[in-house]
């Protein structure tokens, strides 16, 4: 069988190839990163053999091709169930599946307004009403994970498939200077000091500035 590979873009700006390679790795599969540039048009050819929505994360493993960042992990999860991505119990796992749903198709705002730029800060930023309103709702979900299953990670004791899901808006967070409640500030400090996420962020940290336009918005 050959290697798994995960086709991913920056490490610095690419917040759906964090949350895939967050997955790959909490599911513990061995697998070979491929880097891609998404905004080069031959890296654009090669990318749409690989992938059919040209986007990535792209997750080829055991002959398989698996795109779009709720499908792998999906896949990872049946693959294995014992990394716990998804909580055990049905009725934790119907309320993960419903957050990492709301992540994956909503929060258009915070997603245009504060772009994630690991390497970026911006103290004292003006988050506009249309994002806070994003940030909001985010944290009323992160709190009552909390509550309900007694942190530190949004499903209790062990990070899973809706930390990574979310992993992208505590990086966000830090970079834009958003202020949020006491709970909400040690969820992001729990999720960014993870092994993995440091491993990521480090990586980011000495990437090359190749997106330069993102930069030149604020
Ligand atoms: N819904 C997709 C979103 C993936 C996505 O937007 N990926 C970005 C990079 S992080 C991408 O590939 N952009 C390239 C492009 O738009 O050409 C998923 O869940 O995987």
């Amino acid at each position: 069988m050959s290697k798994a590979v995960l086709t991913i873009a920056s490490k610095n700006y690419g917040s759906w190839s964090l949350r895939g390679w967050l997955l790959c790795r909490m599911a513990g599969i061995d697998f070979e990163e491929h880097h891609v540039g998404t905004d080069d048009p031959s890296t654009r050819a090669e990318l749409l053999l690989l992938s059919p929505s040209f986007l990535v994360p792209r997750l080829t493993h055991d002959g398989l091709k698996v795109w779009d960042t709720l499908a792998i992990a999906e896949y990872l999860h049946e693959l294995k169930p014992e990394a716990g991505l998804l909580p055990a119990d049905q009725a934790q796992r119907a309320h993960c599946r419903s957050i990492c749903g709301e992540m994956h198709s909503g929060f258009s705002n915070l997603r245009s307004a504060l772009p994630m730029n690991i390497k970026a800060r911006f103290p004292g930023f003006k988050s506009w009403a249309g994002a806070r309103g994003d940030i909001d709702r985010i944290t009323a979900i992160w709190r009552e994970c909390i509550e309900a299953y007694r942190g530190p990670f949004l499903f209790g004791a062990a990070p899973g498939a809706a930390d990574a899901m979310y992993a992208p808006v505590c990086t966000r967070f830090l970079t834009y200077d958003v202020a949020v409640d006491p709970v909400s500030a040690d969820y992001c400090r729990t999720n960014m000091t993870l092994p993995l996420m440091q491993e990521w962020i480090a990586a980011a940290k000495v990437e090359p500035d190749e997106l330069e336009e993102l930069d030149v918005e604020f």
